[in-house]
Formats: structure tokens, C-alpha cells, sequence
């Protein structure tokens, strides 16, 4: 409804009509009362303050008992909610590089549209996968700036193999981004856009709570250098790159639980008890232990998960690749009773 009825006095019955300024067709008017309705979306403050509409009123059908009158529109400007949409480096993606420090932006821009160029509060409310939810904050470009915001990293999400932002696994992500007005909440705009992950470098990752285990029977016999043995070292390079590997000190300290040594105490690992050797590259390297650690003594016997342990050590590992990064690591080395060490009363 557009105000009041337009008010016409006559004994006779009226018809009432619009004859010009409705160009746009925006606008009705009821025949019989005399009410102007809005007949069609579109009217924009920000494109026409004001219409004028000449209305035309004509007695019992009889065209030379009319009379006309020229009526004002004048729209009312409202709070627009701003239009929503991504200008990114390749079309209407953001990219942001894979394993990016918390700080980092992604090229290209979040623009708000908004009619009176108000200050917008961005939100990133919902990130698909979920486990990026608040990996990520919007920021406007530059200080001041209503229209342009940047997607920066807000916390940090790791590198390599167990990293959040990680090309090698989650290359597409869904963000569904917020801009409400900053001096009137109750107006706001969502977008949902996307955001690329570009390939990066990977460090090597030393996959995590790996246990080595050494048999009694191998460690006690006499030293074969160069020798497998053991269960394997799992390193992961997501750029599948060769890696080498290293202890990272030369002692390892003592066994956590039980003891290996002669005169009871618990005895140190050092790297010259064992040496690495790859067994297999490709993505997925395997290292194995490949010299022998001699027992000494009769050593005490300790349950670890289901198996009876001698020793465990925690040992330092640092992986390399050819890129020079490198990536740090710990792996338990745990030597495992042998059944056939077992005899009545030792336990
Ligand atoms: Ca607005
Ligand atoms: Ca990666
Ligand atoms: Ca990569
Ligand atoms: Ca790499």
C-alpha cells in the first residue's frame, strides 16, 4: 500500500487511474477506492528517491467528467544488506597456500557491496571439513576499508602429513562467511564461497606413537652390522620425496622400565646400538634397525601392552628430505622377552 486512498468527491461512481510516471510499472491503483499498491519489486532508494504519478479520475465512464492530479512518491531509504561475493586471482575462489603460519592471507578479496558503505563485522561462521572451524578469520583489507576483506590464518594448523591446511588431502574447502552491519545487527548478508588450497612443500612427518619392537633372542645374540631388524619406521613425505633419517642425539637415555645392564641399573641406549637403514622408498618410507644391541646380564621383565618387556627406550628422530626440510620425530623401542628365555620363577 502507497499512503491514503486518493480522495475524490462526486455523486457519481469514479474510476480511478494512473496515466503517467509510471514508466517502471511499479505502481497500481485500485480502480474503484482510489488506493495506489507497489505492483512490482525494484523500487531503490539508492537508484530514484521519488516518483511522480498522475492519476486520473473519470465520473460513471464519462471522459469529460474527469479530473487529474499529480501525486508524489517518495521512496524511504532502509539499511541494505550488502551483496556478497568472492574477486579471486583466477575467478570466484579464494587460494591460500597449503601449510600457511597463522598470519597468512589467501589472494583474492571477500567483497560486501553494501549501498551505504557501511562498516561490515565478518564472521567466517562454518568451515567445510569441520576440523578447519576457526582455522580462519575475515579482515579488511586495510584499515578503514567497508568493501574489501582478506581470509587470514587465525590459529596455527600444523605442516606436513598432520596438517590442517593440507593440499595432499583436503584441496577444496567450503567457507560460509557473515558480514553483518556494524551499527545495526539486525542487518546482515551470508555468502558461501570456496576456498582453494594451493600445493606447497611438505616436510617429512615421522608417523606418531610408533613402537619398534626387538626380540630378546636378536638383541642378545652377538652383533651383525647391517642386519633388518625389528618392526619398521614409518616416514611419510607428502611430495614424495626421498627422505633420510637420523637419531637426533647419540644417547638416548635409559630404559623407562625394567633394565638392561650387568650390575642392575638400567642401561643407557646410545646410537651405536642401533643404526638405520631404509628397507623401502616411495611416499611411505620404512626404516629398520640395523645393528644389534647386546644384553647384558640378567635384565627384569616388565609388561608393556600385551607383551612382556626387558627395556624401552624413547629414541629421537630426525627425518630429512631432498628439499632440506626436515621433521622431528619419536618412536619407542621396546625389546620383547623371548618364549624360549622364559623359565619357572623368573617372572
Ligand atoms: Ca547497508
Ligand atoms: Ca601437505
Ligand atoms: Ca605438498
Ligand atoms: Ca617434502
Amino acid at each position: 500500500m502507497v499512503g491514503a486512498p486518493i480522495i475524490a468527491i462526486s455523486p457519481l461512481t469514479l474510476v480511478f487511474s494512473i496515466e503517467g510516471g509510471n514508466d517502471d510499472s511499479f505502481f497500481a491503483i485500485d480502480a474503484c477506492t482510489g488506493q495506489i499498491t507497489v505492483d512490482s519489486p525494484g523500487l531503490d532508494y539508492e537508484l530514484e528517491t521519488q516518483y511522480m504519478l498522475n492519476i486520473s479520475v473519470t465520473a460513471d465512464g464519462d471522459a469529460l467528467a474527469s479530473a487529474s492530479a499529480s501525486i508524489t512518491i517518495n521512496i524511504i531509504d532502509i539499511n541494505d544488506p550488502p551483496e556478497l561475493r568472492v574477486v579471486g586471482p583466477a575467478g570466484t575462489s579464494l587460494q591460500l597456500q597449503e601449510n600457511s603460519p597463522v598470519g597468512a592471507r589467501a589472494a583474492g578479496f571477500v567483497v560486501a557491496f553494501d549501498a551505504e558503505n557501511d562498516r561490515q563485522v565478518w564472521n567466517v561462521s562454518r568451515v567445510d571439513p569441520p576440523q578447519l572451524n576457526g582455522a580462519f578469520r575475515l579482515v579488511p583489507s586495510s584499515p578503514g576499508n567497508n568493501t574489501f576483506a582478506q581470509l587470514e590464518v587465525a590459529r596455527n594448523l600444523g605442516s606436513g602429513f598432520y596438517g590442517l591446511l593440507n593440499f595432499e588431502r583436503t584441496a577444496a574447502v567450503t567457507l560460509v562467511v557473515e558480514a553483518v552491519d556494524a551499527s545495526d545487527r539486525s542487518v546482515s548478508a551470508v555468502g558461501v564461497f570456496n576456498l582453494v588450497v594451493l600445493d606447497g612443500p611438505d616436510a617429512p612427518s615421522v608417523i606418531a606413537d610408533q613402537v619398534i619392537y626387538l626380540d630378546e633372542a636378536i638383541v642378545t645374540a652377538d652383533a651383525t652390522v647391517g642386519e633388518l631388524i625389528g618392526t619398521q619406521i614409518s616416514v611419510l613425505d607428502e611430495d614424495e620425496e626421498n627422505v633420510t633419517m637420523a637419531f637426533t642425539g647419540t644417547t638416548f637415555g635409559a630404559s623407562t622400565v625394567g633394565g638392561l645392564g650387568s650390575d642392575g641399573t638400567a642401561r643407557v641406549l646410545t646410537a651405536n646400538d642401533l643404526q638405520l637403514g631404509v628397507s623401502a622408498i616411495g611416499e611411505e618410507l620404512y626404516f629398520r634397525l640395523t645393528r644389534k644391541l647386546v644384553l647384558t646380564g640378567t635384565p627384569s621383565r616388565v609388561l608393556f601392552g600385551s607383551q612382556f618387556a626387558l627395556a624401552v627406550y624413547s629414541v629421537d628422530l630426525t627425518a630429512t628430505d631432498q628439499s632440506g626440510a626436515t621433521g622431528a620425530g619419536t618412536v619407542s623401542v621396546v625389546v620383547t622377552l623371548n618364549p624360549s628365555s622364559i623359565t619357572s620363577g623368573v617372572l
